[in-house]
């Protein structure tokens, strides 16, 4: 598998999917759920969760690099690409970054250009099912080509920035970018 250039450098396949986060998994309340897509656009766009639900659906099959070792093939994902959720917002003039906040404040960082990928997708679903609460129920980011602190689980909306700003992670020490096959683990 590393051969045929699939596995990341220094990464380990797992066939289990391992739970790894900070804090403690949020309670999903529908009637009071929004995602928001704010900073550098000509209008915020608030979604409730049955608008957001009722949005075009895709699916996404991908793997899974978490920056701490392991890799997980061929996951699939169903929910909203971020490419649809994007035709619905202009982007003001300057607009490059994304900061991507979850509940109790997690927060991740990435250029637009990855956040518009085809393969970036607002998660609804894995393999069929709604998620699990401790994998991000109700929703959770997927941005397959980044190490998986950039997937935020729980996520709640989008800020558009015209810098780039750490997150919590990058914050404290992980890379800004976090490409697992330039094995971008850390700032340093
Ligand atoms: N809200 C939130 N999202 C998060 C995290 C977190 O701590 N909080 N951890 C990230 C990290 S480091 C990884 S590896 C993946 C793990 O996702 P999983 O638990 O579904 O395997 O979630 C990411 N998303
Ligand atoms: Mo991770």
């Amino acid at each position: 598998m590393r051969a045929a250039g699939r596995l990341p450098p220094g990464q380990s396949l797992t066939l289990k999917w391992p739970v790894l986060h900070v804090g403690s998994v949020p309670v999903f309340a529908p009637r009071t759920w929004d995602f928001r897509v704010f900073g550098l656009v000509e209008e915020q766009l608030r979604l409730s969760w049955e608008e957001l639900s009722n949005l075009p659906q895709s699916d996404v099959f991908a793997d899974m690099h978490c920056v701490n070792g392991w890799s997980r093939f061929d996951s699939h994902w169903g929910g909203l690409l971020a490419t649809e959720l994007m035709k619905r917002v202009k982007l003001r003039p300057g607009a490059r970054y994304v900061m991507v906040h979850g509940e109790n404040n997690y927060t991740a960082n990435l250029p637009i250009s990855d956040f518009l990928r085809p393969t970036t997708i607002l998660a609804l679903r894995h393999g069929g099912e709604p998620l699990s609460p401790e994998h991000g129920y109700p929703l959770r980011l997927v941005v397959p080509n980044l190490y998986a602190y950039k997937s935020v689980k729980w996520v709640r909306g989008i800020e558009l920035l015209d810098r780039e700003s750490p997150g919590l992670w990058e914050f404290n020490g992980y890379h800004i970018y976090g490409d697992p096959f330039k094995e971008q683990r850390s700032s340093s």
